[in-house]
């Protein structure tokens, strides 16, 4: 079998996210977030781990943005901390923290090393929260002048925006499941939020592109999965339809086409979403390009229980695993590429997140040999490559992620890099996915046969 051959430009990077990374969580005139605060609440990550060192990329990033250059990859993908810029939310700027951003920046550039910028990973000011949070309509107006101050002082050196990182996930696990920061319980807050960030993701991008910098392309990077109805009955045919409406397009059909896809098993999106006069004019600025993070599928079934989609999420049963649990299927990526190029022709698409959880470590040679996630990541962009031999116009992969980080409510203990961390000595070592994945980026030929 012949390697897929990547054309040539095709970025090959990583994906990360402040709070994950960083550090440095009250330093240089930071204020807190949500993440800060979730973090710091008993009980909410496992083993009370916290974020306020994670890689201790704060200080090290140039040591970090140094291994990329070596691993040869020529794009990283980076968020801005919103608390770190503004402490409050609105208002005052804090110039070193736009300073530490300068300076990251810079040394990618130094390195041949495209920034592509997201400028919300979930780490809201706390300030913002007390004042309501997401639910909270005003939050809108702060994130398009948080938007034009980083665009106007970042936009000389940064040229590809994000306006968020997987809206989906942040309002729903964040407001309605509480397991994400703030960690709020209330699906009508949760509604509430969605509609404040794609005004929100409507007003910022615009404010990128009216700021004194012209960026090259601005977009957002979503959460996708395709929905696969557990059996062919028309229910559950049915139901997957609205989970996908709901899931991969609240926030996508609102920003191309300034329009809400109907997900609601009763009645319309009107009844459920208060939408005032113009907003969906100003929710509608269409992206330049669509990012793509995807990690498995959904299975699901028809469930008249809930009473808002009627949907619920069921395991396939039997399926290969990640050590988080998520069902290895790489055909997921190809078949949410080719829907994405057939529901919105002509916008070019970046998989701005495509990873998996396993916890090797160190072997008694220094060595981690991760082969389990060489294997999924050949599966899953070779599946990159089928799509675009079918016609999609992907011009970009970037791996979540560079080093082993805090994930979020499961702390320190799953790990996704490419790169080893110890997070007590902060010592860093490049896994054998990280060489593969290098091999990758430096040749752009997928060795892949779907024999083996
Ligand atoms: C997300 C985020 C990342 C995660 C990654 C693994 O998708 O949840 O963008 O921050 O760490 O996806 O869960």
């Amino acid at each position: 079998m012949a390697p897929i051959s990547f054309p040539k430009g095709f970025l090959w990077g990583i994906a990360s996210a402040s709070y994950q990374i960083e550090g440095g969580w009250n330093e240089d005139g930071k204020g807190e977030s949500v993440w800060d605060r979730f973090s710091h609440t008993p009980g909410k990550i496992k083993r009370g781990d916290t974020g306020d060192v994670a890689c201790d990329f704060y200080h090290r990033y140039a040591d970090d943005i140094g291994l990329m250059a070596e691993l040869g990859l020529n794009a990283a993908r980076i968020s801005l901390s919103w608390p770190r810029i503004m402490p409050a939310g609105k208002g005052a700027v804090n110039q070193k923290g736009l300073d530490f951003y300068r300076r990251v920046v810079d040394e990618m550039l130094a390195r041949n090393i495209q920034p592509w910028v997201t400028l919300y990973h979930w780490d809201l000011p706390q300030t913002l929260e007390d004042a309501g949070g997401w639910p909270n309509r005003d939050l809108a107006e702060y994130f398009r002048d948080y938007a034009g101050v980083v665009a106007d002082a970042l936009g000389d050196r940064v040229k590809h925006w994000m306006a968020f990182n997987e809206p989906w996930i942040f309002t729903i696990l964040g407001y309605h499941l509480g397991i994400h920061a703030p960690g709020r319980h209330d699906i009508g807050d949760a509604i509430k939020a969605t509609h404040t960030v794609n005004l929100a993701q409507g007003m910022a991008i615009k404010a990128i592109r009216e700021s004194k910098n012209r960026p090259e392309a601005v977009g957002t990077a979503f959460s996708m999965s395709p929905v696969h109805p557990e059996t062919g009955s028309l229910e559950d045919r049915t139901a997957a339809e609205r989970w996908h409406r709901f899931y991969n397009k609240w926030f996508l059909d609102t920003v191309m086409h300034g329009k809400y896809p109907e997900a609601y098993l009763n009645g319309s999106v009107e009844d459920h979403v208060e939408i005032r006069a113009g907003d969906m004019d100003l929710i509608k600025a269409p992206l330049d390009f669509i990012g793509i993070n995807l990690y498995t599928r959904a299975v699901v079934a028809h469930d008249s229980s809930d009473r808002y989609m009627g949907v619920k999420q069921v395991r396939p049963g039997g399926e290969e695993v990640t050590e988080f649990g998520w069902e290895v299927y790489p055909q997921a990526l190809s078949e949410m590429i080719l829907h994405v190029t057939k529901d919105y022709p002509g916008i070019p698409i970046y998989v701005t997140e495509n990873g998996c959880s396993y916890g090797d470590g160190p072997g008694a040679d220094g060595k981690v040999n991760d082969q389990r996630r060489v294997s999924f990541l050949r599966r899953f962009i070779a599946e990159v490559g089928h799509a675009m031999k079918a016609g999609a116009d992907v011009r970009g992969y970037f791996l979540w992620t560079f080093t082993d980080n805090f994930e979020w409510a499961e702390g320190f203990q799953q790990r996704f890099g490419i790169v080893h961390c110890d997070f007590k000595t902060q010592r860093r070592i490049v896994k054998e996915s990280g060489h593969w994945y290098a091999r990758l980026a430096r040749s752009g030929a997928l060795d892949f046969d779907p024999v083996i």
